[in-house]
C-alpha cells in the first residue's frame, strides 16, 4: 500500500589517512557501535550497514604526503566501485567518514553510476573549501583537496579514478568561512558557486540551501550532499577534526535537511570528519544521526500513506 522508501545502503569509511590527527579513523565503527543502522530502521528508513571500508595500512605519525596519497588512492578507488554498486542497485549511498579526503571516492563512484543518465550536481556543506591540490597544499593534509580533485584539478592518484569529473557549473559550497587564497582562485577560476558564512547568517539556511539545490539539481540527473561537521560551530559540536567557530547551528542545518527527503534525485549523502574522542557526551554522534535521518527519512507523501493506514502515531513497525 506504500510508496516504497529507496533502500539506503550505510559504508563507512574509516580512514584518518587526509587528517592531521588519527580520531576520524574510529568514526564510523562507532557510529555502527552506537547502533546507526538500527535507529535509522526506527524511524522507518529501510538502512542496511554494507560496507566498512579501512585503508590498507594505516597512517603512521608522519609519512610523506607520497606515500599518503598513494595508500588513499587505493581507497578511494575500493569506496568508488562500493558506491557505484550501492547506486546500480537503486539504493542510496550514505557514506560515513573518516576525514573528508574520501570525498573524492564517494561522489566520482555516484558519478559513474549516474552517466548513463546525465550528471551528477554536488552540495557540499563544510567550513572549508578543500579545493587544495598536492602543489598548493600549505599543511600537507589530502582532506583539504578533495573538491579540486572531483573538479579533475590535482594529484593523478586522487583525480585519476574511472569516471566523469564534475561539472562546476553543478557544485555549490555552503557554509564557508575558513580558507587559503589558493583555493579560492581556483574555485572562482572554475565558477564554483560558494555560499559564505555571512550570506547564510543574513539570508538564512533554508534560503540558501534552496539556491544551492536549484545549482545542483537543475540540468543534471541526480544530485549528492556532503556534510562535513565542522560546518557546525565547532561549540556545538565538538567532536570533529577542525573546531571552526561561526558555523551553522546544527538544529537548523537538521530542519534544512529534511527538504532532500522529497527529492527523488538525491543520489548519494555523506557525513564526514567525525572524531568520537572528541565527542564527550556523544552529541556528535547523535546530530550524525539526525542529519542522515532529515536527509533521508520517509517522503511526505510515505507518511501520508501511512497515516492513513495505521494512524498518525501508530506506524507499522519496519
Ligand atoms: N576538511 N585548508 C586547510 C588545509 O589543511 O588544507 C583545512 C582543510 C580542512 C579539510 O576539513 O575537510
Ligand atoms: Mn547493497
Ligand atoms: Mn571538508
Ligand atoms: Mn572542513
Amino acid at each position: 500500500p506504500f510508496a516504497p522508501s529507496r533502500p539506503i545502503h550505510i559504508v563507512g569509511v574509516g580512514s584518518c589517512l587526509g587528517a592531521p590527527i588519527f580520531g576520524p579513523a574510529s568514526g564510523p565503527r562507532a557510529l555502527k557501535n552506537l547502533g546507526l543502522e538500527a535507529h535509522l530502521r526506527r524511524l522507518g528508513i529501510p538502512a542496511h550497514w554494507q560496507a566498512l571500508l579501512e585503508p590498507s595500512a594505516p597512517k603512521p605519525p608522519h609519512s610523506p604526503l607520497n606515500e599518503r596519497l598513494g595508500t588513499v588512492s587505493a581507497l578511494l578507488h575500493d569506496l568508488a566501485n562500493t558506491v557505484a554498486g550501492v547506486c546500480e542497485e537503486g539504493a542510496i549511498p550514505l557514506v560515513l567518514g573518516g576525514d573528508h579526503a574520501i570525498g573524492a571516492g564517494t561522489w566520482r563512484g555516484v558519478a559513474r553510476a549516474l552517466a548513463p543518465r546525465g550528471k551528477l550536481g554536488l552540495i557540499w556543506i563544510d567550513a572549508h573549501l578543500d579545493a587544495h591540490t598536492s602543489l598548493t597544499t600549505h599543511s600537507g593534509n589530502i582532506h583539504g583537496m578533495p573538491m579540486a580533485a572531483l573538479l579533475g584539478v590535482g594529484d593523478e592518484t586522487l583525480t585519476g579514478l574511472p569516471g566523469p569529473h564534475l561539472d562546476p557549473a553543478h557544485v555549490v559550497i555552503v557554509g564557508a568561512r575558513s580558507w587559503e587564497p589558493e583555493e579560492l582562485t581556483l574555485l572562482n577560476k572554475l565558477g564554483v558557486k560558494i555560499f559564505f558564512m555571512p550570506e547564510v547568517k543574513t539570508r538564512g539556511l533554508p534560503a540558501v540551501l534552496a539556491d544551492a539545490l536549484r545549482i545542483a539539481r537543475t540540468g543534471t540527473a541526480g544530485f549528492g550532499v556532503s556534510v562535513d561537521l565542522d560546518a557546525i560551530d565547532c561549540a556545538k559540536l565538538p567532536g570533529t577534526t577542525c573546531l571552526v567557530p561561526d558555523g551553522l547551528d546544527p538544529q537548523e542545518l537538521t530542519d534544512a535537511l529534511h527538504s532532500l527527503r522529497n527529492c527523488a534525485d538525491l543520489a548519494g549523502f555523506e557525513v564526514v570528519e567525525y572524531v568520537p574522542e572528541r565527542d564527550k557526551d556523544g552529541s556528535g554522534a547523535r546530530w550524525v544521526a539526525d542529519f542522515a535521518a532529515a536527509a533521508l527519512g520517509p517522503t511526505t507523501a510515505q507518511l501520508r500513506d501511512r497515516e492513513q493506514a495505521y494512524g498518525a502515531h501508530n506506524y507499522a513497525p519496519l
